[in-house]
């Protein structure tokens, strides 16, 4: 049964259909079709349900499974090449919406694909987020995937100026995943793998998402956080079982905290798709907007059957910031121990044995060249951005009053480049936020090595520094240094706040990677 006609409460957790990369031929063709469908949504806080009308990506997989909300899982290999060919099936843009200025949300039908995290071309045909796929128009996208390419989790979702909020609160997101040997070895001990697309779909009462600031507005605590676009769905696990988890964070603005359940232990493996440096033992994860997670969770051997675990939002709600330090607390998934027995709604009956064992040694074939520790002699450059948000400025100038910028000057256009690179250079940035709220700050096509941070957390379980990511958040009036490799890639793309509705306000600067230093501009 689709998401149409069926909410999924409490149900066993499935995961999004899958398009898979052939591991001999490197190659893998898909269409994505952005068009309107109809889903529900279901608010705890209302106890009742409102069927949407939202932007989605959809394929001939995920309409045939009934995966109507999330987009399908896209797995690929290092040395490989991705086709992927989209269609816009959006209305005509109604009425011709002539923006303020570029930083005011406009052209919501418009849209472009982002791959969020992968180390690929910035330019056409890849992941060149400046171009606009209008209403009735198709692209076709073609990716070379470098041979050492970081295995792990990634995603894709829109990043046309202007209507990422909008698109990506409609549900136009899923998960990308990098898969290597390690995978493989994992598939063949039979250990289950669980992916986890966490979304917010900010719906009106009517069940439509057509206004940025409901978006930016959106009561956190009052619908409830989808995963795979089912509510609260359980994951079954048997005594002693090693679960693999893939955890992503595709909302628009919502950080997500959990704790590890008291029967398990938690190994986080993999950070925004970069494996870690060994297993992070951990007592639970963070994710701030667009993070990802990739662990493992080892099931007691003494754990009990019939034991349960609610994983709630511990993160605080963003809606509440500055002042109050509200807790999200809304229910994301269960863990139910089963030994085969009836659970709830669901009757846990596994194909095979699932993999009763500990986590293998941790794989020689993650440590790759692009995630080396950047020491102090590779340094080649320094520079310091500074991140300002205020929420009451002129409503003219800026929409609904949110001025928020960067070295005090919101998004200038796509023409615009903030920052000259050469490539190849190694440097050390420096982000300071002069605002009360934290911004996850986001780099396209290089992932950066996290040094620094200084200033409140804002969440529970952020992993031990150093560690690799392409998303972080930078604290209220603290700042984040990290260091990163200009490696492979010439061409533009930006860098910006993940806080959706921010990076359409214009929270955005551009990189321009230069082959040669004589095309920087004097
Ligand atoms: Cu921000």
């Amino acid at each position: 049964m689709s998401n149409r006609e069926h909410i999924s409460f409490l149900e066993p957790i499935k995961n999004p259909p899958t398009y898979s990369m052939d591991k001999e031929k490197r190659k893998l063709q898909l269409t994505l079709d952005v068009q309107y469908e109809k889903n529900n949504i279901f608010s705890f806080y209302k106890i009742h349900n409102t069927p949407t009308w939202t932007r989605v990506f959809s394929s001939s997989i995920t309409q045939e499974a009934g995966f109507t909300l999330t987009g399908p899982t896209i797995e690929i290999r290092s040395n490989s090449h991705l086709t992927i060919q989209t269609n816009n099936r959006l209305p005509q843009e109604e009425p011709p919406n002539a923006p303020a200025t570029i930083n005011f949300p406009h052209e919501f039908n418009t849209y472009n694909l982002h791959t969020h995290g992968l180390h690929v071309s910035p330019e056409s045909p890849a992941d060149n987020v400046c171009m606009k796929i209008k209403p009735g128009e198709s692209f076709t996208y073609e990716y070379d995937i470098p041979k050492d390419h970081p295995p792990g989790l990634y995603w894709y979702h829109p990043h046309k100026h202007g209507s990422v909020a909008i698109q990506v609160g409609s549900g136009m997101a899923g998960a990308l995943i990098v898969r290597n040997e390690f995978d493989d070895e994992l598939e063949a001990m039979g250990v289950k793998e669980h992916i986890l697309v966490f979304q917010n779909i900010a719906v009106n009462e009517h069940g439509k998402v057509e206004d940025q600031h409901q978006v930016a507005k959106f009561p956190d605590s009052e619908y409830c956080i989808t995963v795979n676009g089912q509510y609260c769905p359980i994951i079954h696990a048997t005594v002693g079982e090693l679960l693999n988890l893939r955890l992503l964070n595709a909302t628009t603005r919502t950080s997500i905290d959990i704790d590890c359940p008291w029967f398990a232990q938690m190994y986080i493996y993999g950070f925004d798709g970069n494996p870690t440096d060994d297993y992070r033992l951990q007592d639970g994860v963070s994710l701030g907007p667009a993070n990802r997670a990739s662990l493992f969770l080892k099931i007691s051997e003494a754990a009990t059957p019939g034991a349960h675990f609610y994983v709630y939002n511990n993160a605080i709600e963003f809606q509440q910031m500055p002042h109050y330090k509200y807790h999200n607390n809304s229910p994301l998934f269960v863990i139910a121990i089963a030994q085969g027995e009836e659970i709830g709604t669901a009757i846990y009956a596994p194909s095979k044995p699932p993999a009763r064992c500990v986590p293998p040694p941790f794989p020689s074939s993650f440590k790759v060249d692009l995630l080396k520790p950047i020491t102090d002699d590779e340094i080649t450059n320094t520079r310091r951005l500074t991140l300002q948000a205020n929420t009451l400025d002129d409503p003219d100038k800026y929409f609904r009053g949110l001025n928020v910028s960067i070295d005090h000057t919101p998004f200038e256009g796509c023409e615009v480049v903030n920052h000259y690179v050469e490539l190849d250079a190694v440097e050390e940035w420096t982000l300071v936020n002069e605002s009360e709220f934290p911004h996850p700050i986001h780099i396209h096509v290089n992932p950066y090595y996290v040094i620094e941070v200084v200033g409140e957390d804002p969440m529970h379980h952020t992993l031990k520094l150093p560690f690799w990511c392409d998303t972080f958040q930078v604290p209220p009036h603290g700042h984040v240094k990290f260091r990163t490799r200009f490696k492979d890639f010439t061409g533009k793309y930006p860098l910006h706040c993940h806080l959706l509705y921010h990076e359409d306000g214009g929270m955005m600067q551009h990189v321009r990677v230069v082959k040669d230093a004589s095309e920087i501009p004097k």
